[in-house]
């Protein structure tokens, strides 16, 4: 598999000639770990405090499909002009890429729970009419207990479809994700 990093951007994307898939979720929920997991290389930038991600970044996975790394959002230690920022540059993004957006993967932290924003999220995304997965992060971490808490909070919410279970750390559902990716 190849793959390889393409442009950071608020809003300069590139031609949209292939399609792309982006992985969404609160700050620190694990995106760019995912992202590198499954591409198998060290290319997108992780960081144990929150707020790493702070452009749009795009990576050329097999020269086509883009893969987008996106800021996180929910971070309350995050001040509010940043948080402005951070809806302002998603909502311009999803209104300009919207079409060409084959799939959000919507990453939900295992430990953590579904948050209101993630709701939103959900919420938002099926208003746009663009198809998403939920992902749970971090698998490796949570006691099978609050695994089952949030797969049941997740259910409850978006119903009877797929939810991937993952982890970073050990490759967990690598293979699910790559071919949801393949198949777009
Ligand atoms: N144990 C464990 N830790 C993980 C896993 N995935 C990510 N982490 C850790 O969680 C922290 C945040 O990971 P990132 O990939 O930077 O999270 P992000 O969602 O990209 O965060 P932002 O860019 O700030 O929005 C890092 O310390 C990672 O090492 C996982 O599957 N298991
Ligand atoms: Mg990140």
């Amino acid at each position: 598999m190849k793959v390889r990093f393409l442009k950071s951007t608020e809003k300069d994307f590139p031609p949209p000639d292939l399609p792309e898939v982006v992985f969404v979720g609160r700050s620190n929920v694990g995106k760019s770990s995912l992202i590198n997991m499954i591409t198998g290389r060290n290319i997108a930038r992780v960081s144990k405090e929150p707020g790493r991600t702070r452009m749009i970044n795009y990576f050329l996975l097999d020269e086509s499909v883009y893969l987008v790394d996106v800021p996180g959002y929910g971070f309350a230690k995050v001040p509010k002009r940043e948080q402005d920022r951070w809806r302002r540059m998603m909502e311009s993004y999803f209104r300009e890429r919207k079409e060409n957006i084959k799939m959000v993967f919507l990453l939900v932290d295992s430990v953590v729970g579904l948050q209101p924003l993630d709701e939103k999220m959900i919420e938002w995304l099926e208003f746009l009419g663009i198809p998403y997965t939920v992902v749970l992060t971090k698998v490796d971490k949570a006691s099978q207990k609050e695994i089952s808490k949030t797969l049941k909070q997740v259910r409850n919410f978006v119903g009877e479809q797929a939810i991937i279970l993952s982890s970073a750390k050990e490759g967990k559902g690598k293979r699910e994700i790559l071919s949801r990716i393949f198949s777009v």
